[in-house]
């Protein structure tokens, strides 16, 4: 008979009685069931990133999303050379900003119903970024990930740790590859202003290393969440609703001419987008489509919830569900893993495409993630 969570059924008939699940399979019919609860994501907090990436509690870094109106002809390679300051991407934060946030408004999480064993009263914290990478998983054939998770004080941390395959990518991009990195970045220059009344500037410098991250908390199945995720901008009307259905997601694709790459667009970039936004309850992508040159020639808005309306005509398509069953199925892997409750002790989580998810176990090693700083200040 069909256990209730698929890691049951990979399972080898050989496991001693009781013996925990080494592996959680990926294939997409286990998790092709009903939708799982997913709660609406409350904000519970913001914080900003400044050009120094210094971190300050508070929404300084939060922009106003400007329609341009009229149809768009942005060069997105405008300041590439001259005015753009990159983020040194082989610095690795892992959840450091998330952690600082916490220990600054540790009283808005200790909920009187959280129980004794766990500090916080939620079950994971994360990056957003990282339970998309989940939400995507039973989809990707190019990408693996690892995933390190402890357990403090009952709740359970997961911080990515970059892959082999990523590291090498990043360290043999190529120049143009480089430039495209930066137009996604540009094209929310040329959409964002600074301040609610004023208007973009295209002519100022991108800096990379500046963020705004909302902090929100949720509930898939019966896990307690609390993630971030970076925000590039916000409807600037005083009527809008409250965050986070006020935010808005800007992204940037290449200009769709055949139904080949329509279909491609809605078979492999959509599925990002959407599991992206959905996860913190961000209604809506607007979308610039530009040509080989980086000049955007439309804009287009998606609102998430009619996404998979969308999809629905594409043949052998991805299904939301699956997304968030296979998510909410390895975060009852990780619950029934990683019982000891150690700071010191990581278990390295790691996927690679048509294989299982597989764990290994290291203390006091490389892939220690929880700092000191945050041990010590939780444990007063
Ligand atoms: O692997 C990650 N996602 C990590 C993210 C590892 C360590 C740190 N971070 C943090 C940074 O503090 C950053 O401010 O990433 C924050 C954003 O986290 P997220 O929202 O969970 O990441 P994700 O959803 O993957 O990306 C959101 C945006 C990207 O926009 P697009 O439209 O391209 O998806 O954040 C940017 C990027 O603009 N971004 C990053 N910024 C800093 N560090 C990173 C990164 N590693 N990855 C994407
Ligand atoms: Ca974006």
């Amino acid at each position: 008979s069909e256990g209730r969570y698929a890691h049951k059924r990979v399972r080898s008939a050989e496991d001693p009685p009781g013996s925990l699940p080494q592996s959680l399979s990926t294939r997409r019919q286990l998790y092709e069931r009903d939708f799982p609860v997913y709660k609406q994501p409350v904000e519970v907090g913001v914080f900003s990133l400044d050009s120094k990436r210094n971190f300050f509690n508070d929404s300084r870094k939060l922009r106003y999303y400007v329609d341009p109106g009229k149809s768009p002809n942005f060069s997105l390679r405008d300041g590439y050379r001259d005015r753009y300051v990159k983020r040194d991407d082989g610095v690795k934060e892992k959840l450091d900003h998330i952690l600082r946030w916490i220990l600054e408004n540790r009283e808005r999480l200790q909920s009187v119903h959280s129980a004794p064993d766990c500090a916080l009263g939620v079950d994971f914290i994360t990056w957003r970024g990282h339970l998309t990478k989940l939400l995507t998983t039973p989809y990707e054939t190019q990408e693996g990930w690892l995933l390190a998770v402890s357990r403090f004080r009952g709740t359970l941390y997961i911080s990515e740790v970059e892959t082999e395959a990523a590291r090498v990518s990043r360290e043999n991009r190529t120049g143009r590859h480089e430039e495209m990195m930066y137009w996604g970045y540009k094209f929310e220059q040329y959409l964002c202003a600074d301040d609610v009344s004023s208007v973009p500037d295209g002519g100022g410098v991108v800096n990379t290393n500046e963020a705004f991250c909302t902090v929100v908390q949720t509930r898939l199945s019966d896990h307690k969440l609390l993630f971030s995720g970076e925000v590039d901008c916000r409807d600037k009307d005083p009527k809008a609703p409250p965050a986070p259905a006020c935010y808005v997601e800007l992204k940037t694709s290449a200009e769709i001419c055949t139904p080949k790459q329509r279909s491609n667009f809605h078979r492999y970039k959509l599925l990002k987008w959407w599991a992206q936004s959905f996860l913190p309850g961000v209604p809506r992508i607007v979308a610039g489509f530009r040509d080989q040159d980086g000049v955007v020639v439309s804009l287009e808005t998606f609102h998430i919830s009619k996404i998979s309306q969308l999809i629905k005509n594409e043949h052998n398509c991805w299904r939301p569900t699956v997304c968030m069953n296979f998510c909410s199925d390895f975060l009852s892997f990780v619950k029934s893993v990683v019982k000891d409750d150690d700071p010191r002790l990581v278990y390295l989580f790691a996927w690679e495409p048509h294989r299982d998810v597989s764990y290994s176990v290291h203390r006091d090693s490389e892939y220690n993630f929880l700092p000191d700083w945050y041990v010590k200040e939780m444990t007063n």
